[in-house]
């Protein structure tokens, strides 16, 4: 029994490995994807159901009237461009997400922010409890499930049985020797791997 032990704990060591690691693999988001970093795009909305992570990377890519400008919540809020801190222009510029918070950029040139032309994006840090994976269709609100559904909208499927507990209709007996041996045999395999993956991590 001290091996089912050490399984547990290499298994719950393996399952904290697989979950932490994909969280830490940085993102290169394209601001404004395939609208890119221009007049007439909501930046508002495409930040919507992204998570920002320390060690991501937002990439502007624009033309030659566009450049952008690092900026405090003020600059943000009035686009006052005698509030920018750094300037990249170029037309692709990488920024790196370094410190948590809140990051905003505008476009400097004359008019652009005030028609929309400004990011505002909170960065965080560590390890989410659950990750969640980016929306491909901006707008939409994450689904709750404590909502109420929406009037008219029907239950969801009412006439489906429950799957849990339903008895197979003709159990039929499998044959003992082979499937028993192999049964065991891929046991001991899996077992013999998550101790080594054990042992090997630490
Ligand atoms: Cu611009």
């Amino acid at each position: 029994m001290a091996i089912n032990g050490l399984s547990k704990m290499a298994a719950t060591a393996l399952l904290l490995v697989l979950a932490i690691v994909p969280a830490a693999i940085a993102v290169t988001y394209t601001v404004g994807d395939t609208q890119e970093w221009s007049s007439g795009v909501d930046y508002t909305e495409w930040v919507k159901g992204k998570t920002f992570r320390v060690g991501d990377v937002l990439e502007f890519k624009y033309g030659s009237s566009h450049s952008v400008d690092v900026t405090t919540k003020a600059g943000y809020d009035n686009c006052d461009t005698s509030l920018s801190t750094v300037n990249h222009s170029g037309g692709d510029t990488k920024i790196e997400l370094k410190t948590a918070g809140a990051n905003y950029y505008i476009c400097p040139t004359p008019g652009h922010c005030l028609n929309g032309m400004k990011l505002a994006v909170t960065v965080v840090s560590g390890t989410p409890a659950a990750p969640t994976p980016p929306s491909s269709t901006p707008g939409t609100p994450p689904t709750t499930p404590d909502s109420p559904p929406a009037a008219g909208t029907p239950p969801s499927t009412p006439d489906s049985p429950p799957a849990a507990g339903t008895p197979p209709a003709t159990p039929a007996p499998p044959p003992r020797q082979s499937g028993a041996s192999k049964g065991v045999m891929s046991y001991v395999l899996v077992g013999a791997s998550i101790v080594l993956g054990y042992a090997l991590w630490m």
